[in-house]
């Protein structure tokens, strides 16, 4: 018999001819399809089936790699992945864009009408999956071995619409058209418990351990998705878990007539891994998410301690195998399980155990929010994991010994730092069991990190100073350049090589063209041209018309009293103000684009999408701004329309209150589109403005420092609005009715900010106006703007997130990077 070995695949040639052939093999033979009687997305279907081999195959030669050189592999713990859109990146990461593209002209099928068949995983809020996805692609893209954990919610984040100016959340389908890159695995199948009671019992070797004796069985099945490097042959491994029934409790039920109970306990089990909760930093302490958290944690520790025994390699040294990152605090009691597997299962002593647990994980912290810190009744943590309640209050025991030891008679700062806050009732305090379990800490920007070691995490950088790093978050510069600016990257590959999407830092030889006019000209074109293709799809999906030629001003990303959206829109309200008393004021024209999805339970971020949207109505339809100001509100805001948006962007609005957003990560992307920012000192923004260059960058407002004084001191906002005519104006005309709807429409938003301000929109707005002044002074400055607009993006490099993987390669993880970009 003859065979072609792996790698020499008829599957996986690289010709366009290949190509085809196996296009039109998997149409026919995978998908049953007639080429003649085929869709856009059976063409979607049978590329993606093809372009998964050629991943598959990279795939499993880069983990056989992983297993006989016993490397040590990183399991990234994430609630939450944002991949986006996987068949373009694919074809990106493996070169094949053009191959593919030719492949199917040959058959009359447009390549980009294919690519917008797939609907994207939306396992994710915002910009915490989204890095959990940018740092996959960057593990595989520098060659480190890696899974990513995560849950395979059969309903992602919803879709928003837009209906009558309110958003509409409607069930977000994203399996339906079927999953052509998940591949089901049988045998990574697993077991989780829930509730229940623990006995003491002697084992065969006489020694007394506990028994879990749960009340409920729940199956986990494991579904991989491989994600692909840049020119890299190293793949990463999204392995996502289902939850279903475990079939022999169904029966039992069953046959004692129980029909009822037997399909409830099915329904109850499939129920966990059905929908993502859609709050981005707030929790709300439903017993189902906890559930949720603990099923994927478990699911994960005991499939890498499972791997862990394949290799041969024994339980003692799981910390030689692994290093798991735990995505904050969501993964968290991670701490408790893989003590309860090492003691209870694998039968280590409790201390070798701790040794081991606390040489494998190490926690990410992504907000200061107090509102976000995740905290469980310990009646409802006990309830449904007993055990674990046990090991929590035992790893509690030893810890506040050392405290003691090193704090003697300290009773308030034993109290602070204790797993368990007591103060009325009981909960369990998640980053202090994340901190006590974790071998290293750290924030996800220098400013973030900062604030971390002098507020929320105060007493354990007292306690354990080493322990505490910062890695500032990136972005992977395939998806968001490469990919979603193809005219921009052939401008950087012309001027700088083509090595720069695998080596960031390579930007920094467009530097030397600022000052050339024909370079400056291109890099108008590039960006003007984002512009039109915009304007096209804003036209789509709106109605809105808008021209390209005049300043694209954005704000895309989650709707958040922080994130100041409305102080945006204190401005566009402002300047319109502004056109109506003089029509012949020398304001540029200016398009406004907001976009980003609220919770839906978030009275106040709804109200904001609804000023947005009339402030929208009114001004796009008063003839006396034509041609000045637009407003647009682009329903929908997820990975696939930010890579439409982002590269058409000359203005970024990083707004938040300082202190309060903890990187950010679509600052990172915009600026490196050539966007300029105008922003605070805030999360990752303080270093892109030291990148940049401070002369790029529009700072205004408050810093951290300033925030908590002018906090302590007793802020009046209601003193701002009295002393300044011209927010008083502003803040008047929203209360007024003048924007439409019920005259009480945003008496809410006003009140809060008139009575309350918590994010001191009041204090920033002088501020915030002044520097929308300096830019559009600059924007009135063409070659100005475009030199600035260029040393943006030159200088961004750092913020590749493979810096960032580097990064915990090096201060977190303790693993070799295997491949040097030269
Ligand atoms: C999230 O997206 C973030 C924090 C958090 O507690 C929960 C969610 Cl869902 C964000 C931060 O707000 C943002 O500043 C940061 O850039 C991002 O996480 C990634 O670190």
């Amino acid at each position: 018999m003859k065979t072609k070995t792996p790698g020499a695949s008829i599957r996986t040639g690289t010709g366009a001819d290949d190509l085809r052939q196996a296009f039109l093999d998997n149409l026919v033979c995978a998908l049953g399809r007639l080429p003649s009687h085929a869709t856009s997305h059976d063409h979607y279907l049978a590329l993606a089936l093809t372009v998964r081999d050629h991943v598959m195959e990279r795939g499993v030669k880069s983990f056989e790699r992983g297993d006989t050189q016993q490397i040590r592999r990183v399991a990234y713990l994430s609630a939450e992945f944002l991949p986006g859109p996987h068949l373009g990146n694919h074809l990106l990461n493996l070169g094949l864009t053009g191959t593919a593209d030719k492949a199917l002209d040959g058959l009359g099928i447009d390549l980009d009408q294919v690519l917008a068949q797939e609907q994207e995983p939306g396992l994710g809020n915002g910009g915490l999956g989204r890095l959990a996805s940018c740092y996959l692609d960057s593990l595989a893209t520098v060659g480190v071995q890696s899974v990513g954990y995560g849950i395979r919610y059969e309903f992602g984040i919803f879709d928003q619409t837009i209906r009558d100016g309110w958003q509409v959340e409607v069930t977000d389908k994203w399996l339906h058209g079927g999953n052509p890159w998940e591949v089901y695995r049988p045998g990574a199948v697993q077991e989780v418990k829930f509730g229940g009671h623990t006995e003491v019992v002697t084992d065969a070797a006489g020694r007394s351990r506990v028994h879990w004796v749960p009340a409920i069985v729940v199956r986990g099945e494991a579904y991989d998705t491989p994600i692909s490097g840049f020119d890299s042959d190293t793949c990463a491994l999204m392995r996502l878990w289902k939850s279903e029934a475990v079939e022999s409790f169904d029966f039992e039920a069953f046959n004692h007539g129980d029909y009822d109970r037997a399909v409830e306990q099915k329904v109850a089990s499939e129920n966990l891994s059905k929908v993502l909760y859609p709050n981005d930093e707030l929790h709300r302490g439903k017993e189902l998410r906890l559930k949720q958290q603990y099923f994927f944690t478990s699911c994960a520790l005991q499939d890498m301690l499972r791997i862990q025994s394949l290799r041969g390699s024994p339980p003692d040294s799981f910390h030689r195998n692994w290093a798991v990152q735990l995505n904050d605090t969501h993964p968290a009691i991670a701490v408790a399980e893989l003590m309860r597997l090492l003691v209870d299962v694998h039968a280590l002593e409790w201390d070798a155990a701790w040794s081991v647990t606390r040489a494998t994980l190490s926690y990410t912290n992504h907000t200061l929010l107090p509102e976000a810190l995740e905290r469980w009744p310990v009646d409802m943590l006990g309830g449904l994991l007993p055990r674990h309640l046990e090991i929590i209050y035992e790893i509690n025991a030893h810890f506040l010994d050392e405290v003691r030891a090193a704090f003697p008679g300290d009773d308030e700062r034993l109290a602070r730092l204790s797993l368990i806050d007591e103060s009325g009732l009981r909960y369990v305090r998640m980053a202090n069991l994340a901190c006590v379990g974790s071998q290293t800490v750290n924030g996800v920007a220098e400013l973030h990190s900062e604030l971390l070691r002098q507020t929320v995490l105060v007493d354990f950088a007292a306690l354990w100073p080493d322990k505490f790093t910062n890695v500032t978050n990136g972005v992977t510069p395939r998806r968001f350049v490469a990919l979603a600016n193809p005219g921009l990257g052939k401008l950087l590959t012309k001027t700088a090589g083509k090595s720069w999407p695998g080596d960031l830092d390579k930007l920094r030889k467009i530097e030397p063209h600022t000052d050339d006019p024909r370079f400056r000209s291109e890099w108008r074109e590039v960006k003007l041209s984002n512009k039109r293709q915009l304007a096209a799809l804003i036209a789509e999906r709106t109605g809105i018309e808008v021209a390209p030629e005049s300043l694209f001003d954005v704000q895309v990303k989650r709707i958040h009293e922080y994130k100041r959206q409305h102080l945006n829109l204190l401005h566009v309200l402002t300047l319109y103000l502004r056109l109506k008393r003089d029509p012949k004021a020398d304001i540029p024209a200016r398009t406004f684009i907001f976009g980003g999805k609220a919770a839906p339970g978030y009275f106040l971020a709804k109200r904001i999408i609804r000023l947005a949207t009339a402030a929208s109505d009114l001004i796009n339809n008063d003839r006396d701004v034509a041609g000045r100001i637009k407003v647009v509100f682009f329903p929908d805001f997820n990975v696939r329309n930010a890579q439409s948006i982002y590269p058409a962007a000359d203005l970024s609005e990083q707004v938040s209150l300082a202190g309060m957003e903890a990187s950010g990560t679509g600052n990172m992307k915009m600026s490196l589109n050539g966007a300029l920012t105008i922003g605070t000192l805030d999360g990752a923004n303080v270093e892109i403005r030291e990148a940049v260059g401070a002369e790029n960058f529009f700072l205004f407002g408050l810093n951290a420092g300033e925030v908590v004084a002018l906090k302590r001191g007793g802020y009046r906002p209601r003193d701002r609005y009295d002393s300044d005519p011209l927010l008083r104006e502003v803040i008047d005309f929203i209360g007024s009715g003048a924007l439409g709807g019920d005259v009480d429409l945003f008496q809410p938003l006003v009140a809060n900010l008139l009575d309350h301000d918590p994010y001191l929109l009041l204090a920033d707005y002088r501020g915030y106006l002044n520097a929308q002044q300096r830019v559009s002074e600059l924007w009135m400055d063409p070659e100005a703007w475009t030199r600035a607009s260029i040393l943006n993006t030159a200088r961004m490099g750092r913020f590749s997130s493979d810096r960032s993987i580097r990064d915990y390669c090096q201060r977190v993880w303790n693993v070799n990077i295997k491949k040097q970009k030269k």
